[in-house]
């Protein structure tokens, strides 16, 4: 069963039990009460009713929450290849357009006027990494190529009219057979 059907199953048990409890109270309506053992029973229903929910609640954030698809920025930068990044309006400038996959690469990445989203597109138009070009600071940003092709810089950061065209391109080699490079 998929997510969608399990949570429509979910919805329609919600609403069923909405309906149920509607229709009890249709049909108990022209009963006499005592208020008070009613009272205490609405009490304790309305307590149960209110874990319920809560449990429920953090049950439901916790199944659902995904992976995080940015990895973690700051791994080891140890014999990784260091290229600087620099965003300026309107395009990227890269120290190298070139890396071996399976080779950690450090991107030092600043901006030389406004501020920029330096973001990495992998040859399928996925986003793999990404962090902030900033004037007056350098952040690093370190990833592992790990499938050859082209690969696209993107500015996630509007910064301006041309701000569309701030597309580097870099490529990433196939690690060479026999141990790295
Ligand atoms: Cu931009």
């Amino acid at each position: 069963m998929d997510t969608q059907h399990l949570v429509w199953g979910i919805t329609l048990i919600g609403i069923g039990i909405i309906a149920a409890a509607f229709l009890y109270v249709v049909a108990r309506s022209g009963m006499p009460l005592e208020y008070a053992s009613v009272q205490k029973k609405a009490y304790g229903i309305r307590r149960w009713f209110f874990w319920t929910l809560v449990l429920l609640g953090i049950g439901t954030a916790y199944g659902t929450l995904v992976e995080f698809p940015i990895p973690d920025q700051r791994g080891s930068s140890a014999g990784a290849r260091v290229v600087d990044a620099v965003g300026k309006q309107w395009s990227w400038e890269l120290s190298a357009n070139q890396f071996t996959a399976g080779v950690p690469v450090e991107f030092r990445v600043t901006s030389s006027d406004v501020n920029h989203g330096f973001g990495i597109y992998d040859p399928n138009g996925r986003l793999i990494a990404q962090t902030q070009a900033m004037p007056g600071f350098t952040n690093h940003l370190v990833h592992t190529f790990t499938q050859p092709g082209k690969y696209r810089v993107l500015c996630l950061e509007y910064c301006g009219l041309v701000h569309h065209n701030m597309v580097a391109e870099f490529e990433v080699l196939a690690a060479p057979q026999g141990g790295k490079s």
